[in-house]
């Protein structure tokens, strides 16, 4: 377990923790009063959202996304520095840039059973054990508990260890406190846990994958560009106003975050957004058939 404030190395220790077991807790990753009052914003949204249908939902379970446009302070979770940098050193052997999966709050309301352990993974039908797709955390909003449904985790699940068959182990129960957050991948098995206890479990789950991927909550409908306009360039840029070179996730052939700006909505020249080395071999190319006779 690790304290994010100890020390400059929390980055290699928390990627260590991480990628060694498949989870790992940052303690105390933000104060308990900025969580309390996140929470507080969300608790009306709580309310007035139904239940969940389907088994793997949980019907006795709320959820609702699009967490960054409906309280200023998720930002403050999504950009966590300590955080958001561990994502990156680990899903960056396989993108250039990660990006906003998911940003839903969840409460687990008393009498829930336990989730389906399940990889989130399973979500994309890529090669299994040799890419990681995912970093997810889950903050708590209320105390994490064995008793009230904390997330079951199985250590050393993931990796190439998610093509063995389920452990018959219960998994671990990641009992935490608001203002801690809790990390795993996309291959690590884990579930909700039952809520045995009288009181509401909640939390939000912020999750980052590989840029070029199709996120699980569609981000540009979650923050069309009217509000995404209001959000710093780096947040804009982590739901989706930025091109994965090559090209990827343009608008009219340029970078969608042209729709943040005074763009009028006329006709756009298509620009190359290549990777370094696509740049060096089309310049070769190029320049090849301008010499040609
Ligand atoms: O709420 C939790 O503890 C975990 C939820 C989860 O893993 C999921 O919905 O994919
Ligand atoms: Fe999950």
């Amino acid at each position: 377990m690790l304290h994010a404030q100890s020390t400059g190395t929390a980055l290699a220790q928390t990627r260590a923790a991480l990628t060694a077991h498949g989870w790992c807790i940052v303690r105390g990753a933000l104060p308990a009063a900025t969580i309390a009052a996140l929470d507080a914003d969300l608790a009306p949204t709580f309310a007035e959202t139904p239940f969940c249908r389907g088994g793997f939902y949980g019907e006795a379970t709320k959820r609702f996304g699009r967490l960054v446009a409906r309280s200023p302070r998720v930002a403050q979770l999504v950009q966590h520095a300590l955080i958001q940098k561990v994502a990156e050193t680990v899903l960056e052997p396989w993108c250039e840039t990660i990006q906003l999966n998911v940003a839903q709050a969840i409460a687990v309301h008393p009498g829930a059973p336990a989730q389906l352990p399940h990889r989130d993974q399973d979500m994309w039908r890529g090669p299994v054990g040799e890419i990681e797709y995912l970093v997810n955390v889950i903050w708590p909003l209320s105390p994490f508990r064995t008793d009230n449904g904390a997330t079951l985790l199985w250590s050393d699940s993931h990796g190439p260890r998610a093509l063995e068959e389920t452990p018959p182990s219960p998994g671990t129960a990641a009992e935490m406190r608001p203002g801690d957050a809790l990390l795993f991948l996309g291959s690590t098995l884990h579930g909700a846990g039952a809520n045995r206890s009288g009181e509401v479990r909640r939390a939000l789950v912020i999750g980052y994958s590989l840029g070029w991927l199709k996120p699980y909550e569609n981000q540009w409908l979650a923050y069309p560009p009217m509000v995404a306009r209001h959000f710093p360039p780096e947040l804009a840029a982590l739901v989706g106003y930025r091109q994965h070179r090559p090209n990827l996730g343009n608008y009219e052939g340029q970078c969608p975050s042209i729709l943040l700006g005074d763009h009028d909505g006329g006709p756009l020249a298509a620009i190359d957004a290549l990777r370094p080395d696509q740049e060096r071999l089309i310049a070769r190319f190029v320049d090849d058939q301008r010499r040609a006779p």
